[in-house]
Protein backbone atom coordinates (compact mmCIF):
# COMPACT_ATOMS: atom_id res chain seq x y z
CA UNK A 1 0.00 0.00 0.00
CA UNK A 2 1.52 3.43 -0.99
CA UNK A 3 1.31 6.56 1.90
CA UNK A 4 1.44 9.92 1.54
CA UNK A 5 4.53 10.94 3.65
CA UNK A 6 5.08 14.36 4.74
CA UNK A 7 8.63 15.00 6.18
CA UNK A 8 9.37 18.24 7.94
CA UNK A 9 12.97 19.23 8.29
CA UNK A 10 13.79 16.41 5.55
CA UNK A 11 17.10 17.90 4.70
CA UNK A 12 18.24 17.77 8.09
CA UNK A 13 20.05 14.82 9.86
CA UNK A 14 17.46 12.44 11.12
CA UNK A 15 15.48 13.59 8.51
CA UNK A 16 17.32 12.92 5.97
CA UNK A 17 18.57 9.32 7.35
CA UNK A 18 14.39 8.41 7.70
CA UNK A 19 13.66 9.59 4.12
CA UNK A 20 16.98 7.27 3.13
CA UNK A 21 15.50 4.72 5.60
CA UNK A 22 11.94 4.86 3.67
CA UNK A 23 12.83 4.85 0.06
CA UNK A 24 14.61 1.85 0.91
CA UNK A 25 11.90 -0.28 3.24
CA UNK A 26 8.68 1.88 1.26
CA UNK A 27 10.16 2.72 -1.61
CA UNK A 28 6.26 2.88 -2.84
CA UNK A 29 5.78 5.96 -0.34
CA UNK A 30 4.79 8.78 -1.75
CA UNK A 31 7.57 11.70 0.09
CA UNK A 32 6.99 15.57 0.55
CA UNK A 33 10.21 16.73 2.38
CA UNK A 34 9.03 20.16 3.68
CA UNK A 35 12.97 21.86 4.99
CA UNK A 36 13.50 25.94 5.40
CA UNK A 37 17.14 24.69 4.72
CA UNK A 38 18.81 26.86 7.96
CA UNK A 39 21.83 26.67 8.03
CA UNK A 40 21.54 22.73 9.44
CA UNK A 41 19.30 21.89 6.52
CA UNK A 42 21.57 20.39 3.32
CA UNK A 43 20.33 18.93 0.33
CA UNK A 44 23.85 16.90 0.18
CA UNK A 45 22.37 14.75 2.77
CA UNK A 46 19.37 13.51 0.18
CA UNK A 47 21.91 12.17 -2.68
CA UNK A 48 20.39 9.66 -4.74
CA UNK A 49 16.48 10.75 -3.67
CA UNK A 50 16.00 13.65 -5.73
CA UNK A 51 15.43 11.85 -8.80
CA UNK A 52 12.85 9.41 -7.40
CA UNK A 53 9.40 10.22 -9.17
CA UNK A 54 7.60 9.73 -5.65
CA UNK A 55 9.64 12.60 -3.70
CA UNK A 56 8.62 16.50 -3.82
CA UNK A 57 10.69 18.66 -1.86
CA UNK A 58 9.50 22.26 -1.00
CA UNK A 59 11.41 24.79 0.39
CA UNK A 60 9.60 26.52 2.98
CA UNK A 61 9.04 27.08 6.94
CA UNK A 62 7.00 25.13 9.23
CA UNK A 63 5.66 27.80 10.73
CA UNK A 64 3.71 29.49 7.51
CA UNK A 65 0.32 28.40 7.70
CA UNK A 66 -0.88 28.83 4.33
CA UNK A 67 2.01 26.62 2.94
CA UNK A 68 1.71 24.33 5.57
CA UNK A 69 -2.20 24.28 5.27
CA UNK A 70 -2.16 23.64 1.38
CA UNK A 71 0.32 20.54 1.78
CA UNK A 72 -1.84 18.88 4.32
CA UNK A 73 -4.97 19.45 1.83
CA UNK A 74 -3.78 17.44 -0.32
CA UNK A 75 -4.44 14.64 2.11
CA UNK A 76 -1.95 12.87 4.19
CA UNK A 77 -1.72 9.70 5.61
CA UNK A 78 1.43 10.57 7.94
CA UNK A 79 3.19 13.58 8.44
CA UNK A 80 6.56 13.54 10.51
CA UNK A 81 7.47 16.72 12.40
CA UNK A 82 11.37 16.80 12.86
CA UNK A 83 11.68 20.49 11.83
CA UNK A 84 13.67 21.77 14.26
CA UNK A 85 16.07 24.27 15.92
CA UNK A 86 18.04 21.64 17.82
CA UNK A 87 21.49 22.86 19.21
CA UNK A 88 21.49 23.44 23.16
CA UNK A 89 24.61 26.02 22.67
CA UNK A 90 23.19 27.59 19.97
CA UNK A 91 19.72 28.31 22.60
CA UNK A 92 22.18 29.35 25.19
CA UNK A 93 23.02 32.43 22.85
CA UNK A 94 19.97 32.80 21.02
CA UNK A 95 16.22 31.53 22.02
CA UNK A 96 14.58 33.37 19.47
CA UNK A 97 14.53 30.84 16.77
CA UNK A 98 13.94 28.04 18.72
CA UNK A 99 10.63 29.51 20.75
CA UNK A 100 9.41 30.35 16.78
CA UNK A 101 10.16 27.01 15.39
CA UNK A 102 10.16 24.16 17.50
CA UNK A 103 6.55 25.70 19.65
CA UNK A 104 5.14 28.02 17.10
CA UNK A 105 5.76 25.84 13.85
CA UNK A 106 4.33 22.31 15.78
CA UNK A 107 1.38 25.05 16.38
CA UNK A 108 1.05 25.41 12.65
CA UNK A 109 1.48 21.70 11.64
CA UNK A 110 -0.80 20.77 14.00
CA UNK A 111 -3.61 23.49 13.29
CA UNK A 112 -3.38 22.48 9.38
CA UNK A 113 -3.41 18.66 10.82
CA UNK A 114 -6.51 19.24 12.30
CA UNK A 115 -8.28 21.14 9.43
CA UNK A 116 -7.50 19.03 7.48
CA UNK A 117 -7.13 15.47 8.49
CA UNK A 118 -4.01 13.20 8.85
CA UNK A 119 -3.77 9.44 9.04
CA UNK A 120 -0.80 9.43 11.83
CA UNK A 121 0.73 13.04 13.44
CA UNK A 122 4.63 11.77 14.67
CA UNK A 123 5.99 14.39 16.93
CA UNK A 124 9.41 13.67 17.10
CA UNK A 125 10.94 15.02 20.39
CA UNK A 126 13.82 14.38 23.16
CA UNK A 127 14.92 12.87 25.65
CA UNK A 128 16.49 16.14 27.20
CA UNK A 129 12.33 17.19 28.04
CA UNK A 130 13.03 14.98 31.23
CA UNK A 131 15.96 16.99 32.10
CA UNK A 132 19.17 15.82 33.98
CA UNK A 133 18.68 12.79 35.24
CA UNK A 134 21.08 11.59 38.03
CA UNK A 135 20.68 8.41 38.42
CA UNK A 136 17.97 5.67 36.95
CA UNK A 137 15.99 5.73 33.70
CA UNK A 138 13.50 7.86 32.72
CA UNK A 139 10.31 6.72 31.56
CA UNK A 140 6.91 8.19 29.90
CA UNK A 141 5.12 9.05 32.92
CA UNK A 142 8.24 10.81 34.53
CA UNK A 143 7.47 14.82 34.84
CA UNK A 144 9.34 16.80 32.38
CA UNK A 145 11.88 19.27 33.93
CA UNK A 146 13.95 20.43 31.00
CA UNK A 147 16.96 22.64 31.91
CA UNK A 148 18.11 24.66 28.70
CA UNK A 149 15.57 26.83 26.14
CA UNK A 150 16.47 24.47 23.54
CA UNK A 151 14.75 21.48 25.98
CA UNK A 152 12.09 23.67 27.28
CA UNK A 153 11.08 24.32 23.95
CA UNK A 154 10.91 20.69 22.53
CA UNK A 155 8.75 20.40 25.93
CA UNK A 156 6.29 23.02 24.94
CA UNK A 157 5.68 21.21 21.35
CA UNK A 158 5.98 17.86 22.58
CA UNK A 159 3.12 18.76 25.29
CA UNK A 160 1.09 20.99 22.78
CA UNK A 161 1.16 17.60 20.21
CA UNK A 162 -0.60 15.38 23.24
CA UNK A 163 -3.12 18.60 23.48
CA UNK A 164 -4.60 17.97 20.02
CA UNK A 165 -5.12 14.57 20.32
CA UNK A 166 -6.79 14.74 24.11
CA UNK A 167 -8.49 17.83 22.64
CA UNK A 168 -9.05 17.45 19.04
CA UNK A 169 -8.29 13.69 18.95
CA UNK A 170 -5.79 14.26 16.27
CA UNK A 171 -4.18 10.73 15.81
CA UNK A 172 -0.35 12.05 17.82
CA UNK A 173 1.95 9.78 18.81
CA UNK A 174 5.10 11.54 20.49
CA UNK A 175 8.82 10.00 20.14
CA UNK A 176 11.70 11.30 22.69
CA UNK A 177 15.00 10.22 21.23
CA UNK A 178 18.22 9.75 22.60
CA UNK A 179 21.44 11.49 20.95
CA UNK A 180 21.72 9.79 17.26
CA UNK A 181 24.66 9.20 15.93
CA UNK A 182 25.54 8.51 12.14
CA UNK A 183 26.25 10.28 8.41
CA UNK A 184 25.05 13.55 7.59
CA UNK A 185 24.83 15.35 11.30
CA UNK A 186 25.78 19.14 11.19
CA UNK A 187 29.34 19.09 12.75
CA UNK A 188 28.48 21.62 15.96
CA UNK A 189 27.27 18.45 17.61
CA UNK A 190 29.91 16.64 19.42
CA UNK A 191 30.90 13.03 17.47
CA UNK A 192 30.88 14.86 14.23
CA UNK A 193 32.48 18.06 15.54
CA UNK A 194 35.43 15.66 17.29
CA UNK A 195 35.86 13.28 14.57
CA UNK A 196 36.49 15.98 11.87
CA UNK A 197 38.41 18.22 14.25
CA UNK A 198 41.10 15.23 15.23
CA UNK A 199 41.21 14.17 11.36
CA UNK A 200 42.45 18.44 10.79
CA UNK A 201 44.80 18.13 14.10
CA UNK A 202 42.07 20.75 15.47
CA UNK A 203 42.36 20.20 19.30
CA UNK A 204 38.55 18.94 20.51
CA UNK A 205 37.13 20.88 23.28
CA UNK A 206 35.66 18.82 25.96
CA UNK A 207 33.56 20.27 28.11
CA UNK A 208 34.11 21.07 31.82
CA UNK A 209 35.17 17.39 33.67
CA UNK A 210 33.79 15.56 30.73
CA UNK A 211 31.98 13.05 32.48
CA UNK A 212 28.39 14.00 31.33
CA UNK A 213 26.63 10.76 30.25
CA UNK A 214 24.76 10.65 27.09
CA UNK A 215 22.88 7.38 25.51
CA UNK A 216 24.16 6.55 22.27
CA UNK A 217 21.18 5.78 19.34
CA UNK A 218 22.43 4.71 15.92
CA UNK A 219 20.03 6.70 13.78
CA UNK A 220 19.18 3.66 11.41
CA UNK A 221 17.75 2.49 14.77
CA UNK A 222 15.50 6.04 15.40
CA UNK A 223 14.25 5.75 11.77
CA UNK A 224 13.17 2.13 12.30
CA UNK A 225 11.63 2.70 15.67
CA UNK A 226 9.28 5.37 14.00
CA UNK A 227 8.90 3.40 11.63
CA UNK A 228 7.56 0.78 13.26
CA UNK A 229 5.16 3.34 15.45
CA UNK A 230 3.53 4.54 12.33
CA UNK A 231 2.06 1.62 11.74
CA UNK A 232 1.82 0.19 15.92
CA UNK A 233 2.34 2.87 17.64
CA UNK A 234 -0.79 4.10 19.81
CA UNK A 235 -2.70 7.20 19.03
CA UNK A 236 -1.98 9.46 22.09
CA UNK A 237 0.86 7.82 23.26
CA UNK A 238 4.70 8.89 24.29
CA UNK A 239 7.50 6.35 22.89
CA UNK A 240 11.14 6.83 24.79
CA UNK A 241 13.58 5.38 21.88
CA UNK A 242 17.07 4.99 23.65
CA UNK A 243 20.36 3.27 22.10
CA UNK A 244 21.15 1.60 26.16
CA UNK A 245 24.47 2.45 25.02
CA UNK A 246 25.56 5.21 28.00
CA UNK A 247 28.64 6.51 27.95
CA UNK A 248 30.88 9.80 29.63
CA UNK A 249 31.70 12.31 27.13
CA UNK A 250 35.39 10.96 28.13
CA UNK A 251 34.99 7.34 27.36
CA UNK A 252 33.49 8.64 23.55
CA UNK A 253 36.01 11.03 23.11
CA UNK A 254 38.57 8.19 23.42
CA UNK A 255 37.07 5.83 21.64
CA UNK A 256 37.40 8.26 18.48
CA UNK A 257 41.08 8.85 18.98
CA UNK A 258 41.58 5.61 19.55
CA UNK A 259 40.26 4.83 15.98
CA UNK A 260 41.68 7.09 14.66
CA UNK A 261 44.88 6.45 15.75
CA UNK A 262 45.63 9.69 17.18
CA UNK A 263 46.83 11.10 20.70
CA UNK A 264 44.88 12.18 23.92
CA UNK A 265 46.57 15.32 23.94
CA UNK A 266 44.52 16.79 21.27
CA UNK A 267 41.89 16.94 23.87
CA UNK A 268 41.62 20.23 25.62
CA UNK A 269 39.16 20.87 28.47
CA UNK A 270 37.14 23.99 28.10
CA UNK A 271 34.86 26.26 30.17
CA UNK A 272 31.55 24.17 30.69
CA UNK A 273 28.03 24.63 29.23
CA UNK A 274 25.48 26.41 30.88
CA UNK A 275 23.08 24.83 33.00
CA UNK A 276 25.02 21.73 31.08
CA UNK A 277 22.55 18.66 31.91
CA UNK A 278 24.67 15.81 33.56
CA UNK A 279 22.97 12.41 32.09
CA UNK A 280 20.17 11.17 30.23
CA UNK A 281 19.17 8.10 30.48
CA UNK A 282 16.20 6.22 28.62
CA UNK A 283 13.63 3.32 29.84
CA UNK A 284 12.45 1.99 26.14
CA UNK A 285 10.69 -1.21 27.49
CA UNK A 286 7.40 0.38 26.42
CA UNK A 287 8.40 0.56 22.69
CA UNK A 288 10.07 -2.79 22.88
CA UNK A 289 6.77 -4.26 23.94
CA UNK A 290 5.77 -3.32 20.36
CA UNK A 291 8.72 -5.25 19.22
CA UNK A 292 11.44 -2.86 18.74
CA UNK A 293 15.00 -3.85 19.62
CA UNK A 294 17.84 -1.63 18.15
CA UNK A 295 19.62 -4.04 15.56
CA UNK A 296 23.09 -1.45 15.87
CA UNK A 297 26.07 -2.92 17.34
CA UNK A 298 26.80 0.29 19.03
CA UNK A 299 31.00 -0.04 18.74
CA UNK A 300 30.75 -1.18 15.37
CA UNK A 301 28.21 1.33 14.29
CA UNK A 302 30.48 4.02 16.51
CA UNK A 303 33.75 2.99 14.13
CA UNK A 304 31.45 3.08 10.73
CA UNK A 305 30.26 6.81 11.60
CA UNK A 306 33.66 7.44 12.13
CA UNK A 307 34.79 6.20 8.99
CA UNK A 308 31.97 8.01 7.17
CA UNK A 309 33.26 11.53 8.20
CA UNK A 310 37.21 10.31 7.45
CA UNK A 311 36.04 9.32 3.98
CA UNK A 312 33.71 12.01 2.96
CA UNK A 313 35.28 15.16 3.56
CA UNK A 314 33.50 16.67 0.17
CA UNK A 315 30.69 16.78 2.61
CA UNK A 316 31.76 18.22 5.61
CA UNK A 317 34.51 20.36 4.56
CA UNK A 318 32.29 22.75 2.65
CA UNK A 319 30.07 22.96 5.97
CA UNK A 320 33.09 23.81 7.93
CA UNK A 321 34.29 26.34 5.77
CA UNK A 322 31.02 28.34 5.82
CA UNK A 323 29.06 29.68 8.44
CA UNK A 324 29.79 27.03 10.50
CA UNK A 325 33.69 29.08 10.87
CA UNK A 326 31.97 32.35 12.56
CA UNK A 327 29.67 30.29 14.69
CA UNK A 328 33.05 27.94 15.62
CA UNK A 329 34.93 31.26 16.64
CA UNK A 330 31.94 32.86 18.87
CA UNK A 331 31.21 29.55 20.18
CA UNK A 332 34.91 28.47 21.38
CA UNK A 333 36.71 31.46 21.14
CA UNK A 334 36.84 32.39 24.52
CA UNK A 335 36.08 29.18 26.35
P1 LIG B 1 19.11 19.08 12.38
O1 LIG B 1 19.43 20.39 13.06
O2 LIG B 1 20.20 18.30 11.76
O3 LIG B 1 18.00 19.32 11.26
C1 LIG B 1 16.90 20.16 11.45
C2 LIG B 1 16.26 20.39 10.07
O4 LIG B 1 15.08 21.20 10.26
C3 LIG B 1 17.15 21.15 9.10
O5 LIG B 1 17.11 20.54 7.83
C4 LIG B 1 16.53 22.55 9.05
O6 LIG B 1 16.73 23.21 7.81
C5 LIG B 1 15.07 22.23 9.29
N1 LIG B 1 14.33 23.38 9.84
C6 LIG B 1 14.70 24.17 10.89
N2 LIG B 1 13.78 25.13 11.09
C7 LIG B 1 12.79 24.92 10.17
C8 LIG B 1 11.57 25.56 9.88
N3 LIG B 1 11.16 26.63 10.59
N4 LIG B 1 10.80 25.09 8.89
C9 LIG B 1 11.20 24.01 8.15
N5 LIG B 1 12.36 23.37 8.37
C10 LIG B 1 13.15 23.81 9.37
O7 LIG B 1 18.34 18.23 13.49
P2 LIG B 1 18.35 16.67 13.81
O8 LIG B 1 19.46 16.37 14.72
O9 LIG B 1 18.17 15.93 12.56
O10 LIG B 1 17.01 16.56 14.68
C11 LIG B 1 15.76 16.28 14.05
C12 LIG B 1 14.68 16.22 15.12
O11 LIG B 1 14.99 15.18 16.05
C13 LIG B 1 14.53 17.49 15.93
O12 LIG B 1 13.16 17.70 16.18
C14 LIG B 1 15.27 17.17 17.22
O13 LIG B 1 14.76 17.93 18.30
C15 LIG B 1 15.00 15.71 17.37
N6 LIG B 1 15.98 14.92 18.12
C16 LIG B 1 17.30 14.96 17.77
C17 LIG B 1 18.21 14.15 18.44
C18 LIG B 1 19.68 14.14 18.08
O14 LIG B 1 20.46 13.50 18.75
N7 LIG B 1 20.10 14.78 17.00
C19 LIG B 1 17.78 13.34 19.50
C20 LIG B 1 16.43 13.33 19.84
C21 LIG B 1 15.54 14.12 19.13
O1 LIG C 1 32.10 20.93 21.83
C1 LIG C 1 31.44 20.17 22.55
N1 LIG C 1 32.04 19.64 23.66
C2 LIG C 1 31.39 18.81 24.52
O2 LIG C 1 31.98 18.35 25.51
C3 LIG C 1 30.06 19.83 22.28
C4 LIG C 1 29.36 20.38 21.07
C5 LIG C 1 29.43 18.98 23.15
N2 LIG C 1 30.06 18.50 24.25
C6 LIG C 1 29.31 17.60 25.18
C7 LIG C 1 28.00 18.20 25.65
C8 LIG C 1 27.13 16.98 25.85
O3 LIG C 1 27.33 16.45 27.14
O4 LIG C 1 28.93 16.44 24.44
C9 LIG C 1 27.63 16.00 24.80
C10 LIG C 1 26.76 15.96 23.56
O5 LIG C 1 26.58 17.30 23.12
P1 LIG C 1 25.72 17.64 21.81
O6 LIG C 1 26.24 16.87 20.66
O7 LIG C 1 25.62 19.12 21.70
O8 LIG C 1 24.31 16.98 22.16
P2 LIG C 1 23.29 17.21 23.40
O9 LIG C 1 23.47 18.53 24.01
O10 LIG C 1 23.39 16.00 24.28
O11 LIG C 1 21.88 17.21 22.60
C11 LIG C 1 21.64 16.23 21.58
O12 LIG C 1 20.82 15.20 22.02
C12 LIG C 1 19.47 15.47 22.22
C13 LIG C 1 21.04 16.88 20.32
O13 LIG C 1 21.85 17.97 19.91
C14 LIG C 1 19.64 17.32 20.54
O14 LIG C 1 19.08 17.86 19.33
C15 LIG C 1 18.85 16.13 21.01
O15 LIG C 1 17.53 16.50 21.29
Amino acid sequence: MSRKILVTGGAGFIGSNFIHYLAEKHPQDEIINLDKLTYAGNLDNLKGIADRPNYRFVRGDIADLELVDGLFQEGLDVAVNFAAETHVDRSIGDPDDFIRTDIYGTYTLLEAARRHGVGCFVQISTDEVYGSVEEGFSNERDPLMPRNPYAASKAGADRLAYSYFATYDLPVIITRASNNFGPYQYPEKVIPLFVTNALDSIPLPLYGDGLNVRDWLFVRDHCSAIDLLISRGEKGETYNIGGGNLLTNRELTARILEFLQLPETLIRRVRDREGHDRRYALDSSKLKKLGWEPEADFAAELETTIAWYRDNRWWWEKIKSGEFKEYYKKQYGNR
